[in-house]
């Protein structure tokens, strides 16, 4: 590359989208790494599920983008995140690796989440400050305003960041979570990833208005919508939403609009209630796609370091898989901890 073009490349990521937002040109490849590797987890695990080694999945193919590009607006450690069951791609952001994600779906003891007693998709991790769901929908909403509420108590700088689906907000517990938050101005991001479904039940079977984000002046504070298939688009409300609570400004509620392109879980076959054009359209919108030409319109990213990415990946992900089908699992004299009081 000669010096003129060196500077054209240069002042073209100056006035780039993501160069405005304060993210670095290694930041956003980062990101699109993470895309990619949320993406090869998901698939992978269909694989060996259909080959009868795990046992269950859930998926978060077609959500990634809202995943990657909220996570990245939070710190890493510092916030408390309360991620759903779908959210392979927050929990991979927030530092949980593939080896973690592997561990829990072959149930083994090293699992972090669990040491292989809970169902895949509930995701923990103490150190990292990721607190693990309950599997009853939407439980995690009043005790993310808990959480929330402890830190407010103790003076401490850190945000909760609690993820659900739109299906959720169906739940008594969800309209309980928002409206105490709304009360005592609680440093929380509510992010809902409107995927359009509640496994086999549309949107509009489950509430009759068109934008959840609506419902949130009912609570008192800001109802935002995003597209969440764009990722520098995520990123952009729930950096504001973080700053909001920092400030002590309270709650925002997110909604992000996007599409599960799998069916529910590896139990569910979606060909009962929505149709293959429906699945297809959204396909054409597929998040990391669209991430990878906006790099490629910036000249971040080739042919040779899109392949260089997805081969690193693919060896990172195969590794985990093999690790984790070594790993012992749980013993059987544990089966019963932390199920019944033991005196
Ligand atoms: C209280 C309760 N009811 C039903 C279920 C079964 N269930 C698991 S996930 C789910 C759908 C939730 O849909 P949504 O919140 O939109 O999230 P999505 O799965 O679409 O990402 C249901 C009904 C459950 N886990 N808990």
């Amino acid at each position: 590359m000669d010096s003129a073009e060196e500077t054209a490349v240069v002042e073209s990521h100056q006035n780039s989208r993501h160069a405005e937002l304060g993210l670095s040109d290694e930041t956003v490849v980062e990101m699109y790494y993470r895309l990619v590797q949320a993406r090869t987890v998901d698939e992978k695990m269909w694989t060996l599920h259909r080959q009868g080694k795990i046992h269950f999945i859930i998926s978060c193919r077609g959500q990634e983008g809202i995943q990657i590009g909220s996570a990245f607006a939070l710190r890493r450690g510092e916030d408390f995140v309360m991620p759903y069951y779908r959210d392979t791609g927050v929990a991979l952001v927030l530092g949980m690796t593939p080896r973690d994600l592997m561990l829990s779906v072959f149930a083994r003891e090293a699992d972090p989440a669990s040491g292989g007693r809970q169902m895949p998709g509930h995701f923990g991790y103490p150190r990292l400050r990721i607190i693990t769901g309950s599997s009853p929908v939407a439980t995690q909403l009043p005790q993310a305003a808990g959480v929330a509420l402890a830190s407010k108590i103790k003076g401490e700088a850190a945000v909760t960041a609690v993820y659900f689906g739109d299906g959720a907000t169906s739940k008594g517990d969800w309209h309980e979570g928002l409206n105490f938050a709304g009360i005592h101005k609680l440093p929380v991001v509510f992010i809902c990833e409107n995927n359009g479904y509640a496994i086999s039940v549309p949107q509009n079977k489950q509430m009759a208005i068109r934008d959840i984000a609506d419902r949130a002046a009912g609570y008192g504070f800001p109802g935002i919508i995003v597209d969440g298939n764009d990722v520098l688009a995520s990123y952009t409300v729930t950096k504001q939403a973080v700053q909001r609570a920092l400030k002590g400004d309270g709650p925002t509620f997110i909604e992000a609009k996007t599409f599960r392109v799998a069916p529910h879980s590896s139990d569910d076959d979606d060909r009962r209630y929505r149709s293959r054009e429906e699945v297809e359209e959204w396909k054409r919108r597929d998040p990391i796609e669209r991430f990878k030409r906006y790099l490629e319109e910036v000249n971040l990213l080739d042919d040779s370091l899109d392949q260089r990415i997805r081969e690193m990946v693919l060896e990172e992900v195969n590794e985990a898989v093999d690790f984790a089908e070594k790993s012992p699992l749980p013993s059987r004299e544990d089966l019963m901890k932390y199920v019944y009081y033991n005196s």
